[in-house]
C-alpha cells in the first residue's frame, strides 16, 4: 500500500463522527405531555398512505427508552448525535406558548448527552409540522414561515445553553416536492404549483430561523441540511443533457443558488412561472432572508441518478438502462423526465443505487461552483434486508461496505479540497422510513418491533472501530469483516 493509499484511510484530529435520527421516525409516545398531531399522524392514519398502514404512534419507542439509546451512543463512540425536535411536541397547535413538558424532554436528551461526553446537533424541522398549519395552508402559506420562525426561537431560548449546533430545516426537497408535488409524503398533495411554493416559504423559514436562533444563542453554529443530488445524463443526447440540468435545477441550484448566492437560477424561474401559485410568492427582501450567512452546509447523500428527456425512454431503454414502467410522478412529468437505472450497479433494499465515488463528485461540486463552506454529510447510510441469525446476531456486511465506501469519498472530497468535518451515519436505529413504514431497516441497530428489544448489528461495531481510531480499515481488507 502507497502511503497516500495508507493517508486516506485515516481522519484528521476533530473531525465529527456521529449518528443520526428524527423525532416521528423513533419518538413513538404522540399523544404525551399533550403533543399535538403533526402532518405525519394524519397522513400516515390516512388508509393507503404507508406500507402496512404503518404509523409512528409507537417506533421505536425512543421517548420513554432514550436512556438506553444515549447508553448505545456511548458504546457506538460517536462524537455527535443529531436528532430533531418535534414541532406539535413543543407548541401542540404550531403557535402560542410553548409546552414546557414537551421541552423538557429535549433537556433530558441534552442532559444525558453531555453526561457522556457527546455533541447534540439539533436538527429543528424533520417533517412534523403541526397539523393545525396545515389546515390553514401548510408551506404554501407564507405565515408558516413566521410561525416557524417563532417555534425555533422557542427551541433556542430553552436548549441554547446546551446546544451548539443548529440545523434550521432537513431535505426542504422533500418536504416540498415529496409532500406537495408528488403526493407520496404527507400531506399528500399532488400540485407542482402549491410544491414550488412550499419550496420558497421553506427557505424563507429557514433565513428567518437562522435569525431567531443566532439572536437566541449568539454563538451558536447554524446551518440546513440538504438531500443534494448528483444528476446525469442517460447519454450525450442534447435532449438528456437538458434533461439532467432540469433536474439539476429542481434539485440543487433551487437551494444552493438562493440560500449561497441569493437568487433563484434564471432557468427554474423560467421553468415555474405559470406553476401557481409557484415562485411568484417571492417578496422583495425574501432572498436577502434566506441568503443570510450560515456556517455550515449539513449535506444528505445515499444515491446518484441517471435521468432521461420525456420523450426518449426507448432510446434509454436501446442504451441499456432499465426504464421504469410505471407513469411518471408529478414532479418528473412537470419537469419532462424519467429516471433509469444501470444494471451493473448495485442497489439497496430502497433500489437505490450505491457508488460512494458520487459523494466526492457532490462535495467537491459544491466546493468548485459555491466556494469554500464547511460542510458535515448530514446523512449516509442504506437499508437492507436484515434478519437476526438463529444465534441473535445480525450481520449485515453490505451496509459495511456501503458505509465505508462512502466513508472513503469523504476522505477523497477532504483531499480534492472540499472542507468536510463531519459523517452521521443514517441512522442510529431501524426506523419509521415514511410511506415505507418499517419495511426498510437502515439502523446500525435493529429494532425488535414488538418489544422494543435493541441488536447492535455487525456495522454498529464496525464503525465503533471506524470511532474509535478515527480511521477506515486498511482498503483492501474484506470491508465486511467486523
Ligand atoms: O429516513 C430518511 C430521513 O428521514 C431523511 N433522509 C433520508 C432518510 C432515508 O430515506
Amino acid at each position: 500500500m502507497s502511503e497516500t493509499d495508507a493517508d486516506l484511510d485515516r481522519f484528521p484530529a476533530g473531525f465529527l463522527f456521529g449518528t443520526a435520527t428524527a423525532a416521528y421516525q423513533v419518538e413513538g409516545s404522540v399523544h404525551a405531555d399533550g403533543r399535538g398531531p403533526s402532518i405525519w399522524d394524519t397522513f400516515s392514519h390516512t388508509p393507503g398512505k404507508t406500507r402496512n398502514g404503518d404509523t409512528g404512534d409507537i417506533a421505536c419507542d425512543h421517548f420513554r427508552r432514550y436512556d438506553e439509546d444515549l447508553d448505545l451512543m456511548t458504546e457506538l463512540g460517536v462524537g455527535a448525535y443529531r436528532f430533531s425536535v418535534s414541532w406539535p411536541r413543543v407548541q401542540p397547535t404550531g403557535k402560542g406558548p410553548a409546552s414546557t413538558d414537551g421541552l423538557d424532554f429535549y433537556r433530558r436528551l441534552v442532559d444525558g448527552l453531555h453526561a457522556r461526553g457527546i455533541e447534540p446537533v439539533v436538527t429543528l424541522y424533520h417533517w412534523d409540522l403541526p397539523q393545525p398549519l396545515q389546515d390553514a395552508g401548510g408551506w404554501p402559506e407564507r405565515d408558516t414561515a413566521a410561525r416557524f420562525a417563532e417555534y425555533a426561537a422557542i427551541v433556542a431560548q430553552a436548549l441554547g445553553d446546551g446546544v451548539a449546533r443548529w440545523i434550521t430545516v432537513n431535505e426542504p426537497w422533500c418536504a416540498a416536492w415529496l409532500g406537495y408535488g408528488m403526493g407520496v409524503h404527507a400531506p399528500g398533495l399532488t400540485d407542482v404549483g402549491l410544491a414550488a411554493a412550499a419550496h420558497h416559504h421553506l427557505l424563507l423559514g429557514h433565513g428567518e430561523a437562522v435569525a431567531a436562533v443566532r439572536s437566541a444563542v449568539p454563538a451558536a453554529q447554524i446551518g440546513l441540511s440538504l438531500n443534494l443530488g448528483v444528476a446525469r445524463p442517460a447519454t450525450d443526447d442534447p435532449d438528456d443533457v437538458a434533461a439532467a440540468l432540469r433536474v439539476d435545477g429542481n434539485q440543487n441550484r433551487m437551494f444552493l443558488d438562493p440560500l449561497l448566492r441569493g437568487s433563484y437560477p434564471a432557468d427554474m424561474l423560467e421553468h415555474y412561472r405559470g406553476r401557481l401559485p409557484g415562485l411568484s410568492v417571492i417578496r422583495d427582501g425574501d432572498l436577502q432572508v434566506i441568503s443570510r450567512p450560515i456556517d455550515f452546509l449539513g449535506i444528505n447523500f445515499y444515491s446518484p441518478g441517471t435521468v432521461a428527456d420525456a420523450s426518449r425512454a426507448a432510446q434509454a431503454n436501446a442504451a441499456g438502462y432499465c426504464v421504469p414502467d410505471e407513469q411518471p410522478n408529478p414532479v418528473s412529468a412537470d419537469l419532462r423526465v424519467i429516471s433509469v437505472t444501470r444494471p451493473a450497479f448495485p442497489q439497496t433494499a430502497m433500489g437505490w443505487e450505491i457508488e460512494p465515488g458520487a459523494l466526492t463528485e457532490l462535495l467537491t461540486r459544491v466546493r468548485r461552483d459555491y466556494g469554500q463552506i464547511p460542510m458535515l454529510v448530514t446523512e449516509n447510510g442504506a437499508a437492507f434486508d436484515d434478519y437476526v441469525e438463529p444465534e441473535g446476531t445480525v450481520r449485515d456486511p453490505e451496509r459495511i461496505r456501503y458505509l465505508d465506501g462512502h466513508l472513503r469519498a469523504v476522505l477523497q472530497a477532504r483531499e480534492a479540497g472540499a472542507d468536510v468535518q463531519g459523517y452521521f451515519v443514517w441512522s442510529l436505529l431501524d426506523n419509521f422510513e415514511w410511506g415505507f413504514g418499517y419495511s426498510k431497516r437502515f439502523g446500525l441497530v435493529w429494532i425488535d418491533y414488538p418489544t422494543g428489544t435493541r441488536i447492535p448489528k455487525e456495522s454498529f461495531r464496525w464503525y465503533a472501530r471506524v470511532t474509535q481510531e478515527g480511521a477506515l480499515p486498511p482498503s483492501g481488507n474484506d470491508a465486511g469483516s467486523a
